[in-house]
């Protein structure tokens, strides 16, 4: 019989180590403030966004096109290096695999390096990106995603610490040599792994 047929409360995921959970993911310049810069407020009327680098075929999507991809809903637990947790954050988007199989990366794609219109950058090597929970997202909990959050897009990647979930992203370059993160470059984890605790560079 499952938890909800006998009425108890759902069963939570447990935490990764040294996180704790709290209720809602926060926003950035509202109840955290930005680091990096300002909080950029992009129109999907005029938003873009450009993949290309070691690929057959760039891309250059604008909102509408967007919409069109296969859309998914993704259920999973975010997690930031400062150690909040929040659980069952309800993404909807379009999967990175989906967009990866439109572009078709070359054999020489190895690593795959996100800019934001913030300033911000972060990557990732190519095969982290292809698990099914992996998500550009724009839309949360049943909501268009806020900038505050992130929107218009912002990438999903639940089992790296949450520096690796770029917000505003506004191009997708596949490289064949890795390229370090803001982050990245400041002493944080490159693997950034939350369930073997990798939060800094050793
Ligand atoms: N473009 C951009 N993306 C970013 C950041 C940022 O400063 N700029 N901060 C990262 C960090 S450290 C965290 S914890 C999450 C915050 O996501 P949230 O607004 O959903 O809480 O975004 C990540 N992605
Ligand atoms: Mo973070």
């Amino acid at each position: 019989m499952s938890d909800q047929v006998r009425g108890k409360k759902k069963e939570t995921r447990t935490l990764p180590p040294g996180q704790r959970a709290i209720r809602k993911l926060l926003r950035w310049g509202i109840d955290h403030p930005a680091i990096v810069n300002t909080i950029p407020r992009l129109e999907v009327t005029t938003w873009r966004l450009v993949i290309d680098g070691e690929v057959e075929k760039p891309l250059r999507l604008d909102w509408q096109a967007l919409l069109k991809l296969p859309k998914v809903e993704s259920v999973s637990d975010f997690h930031c290096v400062e150690g909040w947790s929040v659980r069952d954050c309800r993404w909807e988007g379009v999967r990175f695999q989906t967009l990866a199989q439109k572009v078709q990366p070359r054999d020489s794609a190895a690593y795959v390096f996100f800019e934001c219109a913030d300033g911000y950058t972060t990557s990732l090597a190519l095969p982290d990106l292809l698990d099914d929970d992996v998500v550009l997202a724009y839309r949360l909990n049943g909501q268009a995603l806020e900038a505050s959050l992130g929107g218009p897009l912002r990438l999903v990647l639940p089992k790296k610490y949450a520096y690796k979930s770029a917000m505003w992203i506004t191009r997708i370059r596949f490289l064949a040599t890795k390229l370090l993160g803001y982050w990245e470059k400041r002493g944080y984890s490159d693997s950034a792994d939350v369930w073997t605790n990798d939060r800094f560079r050793t």
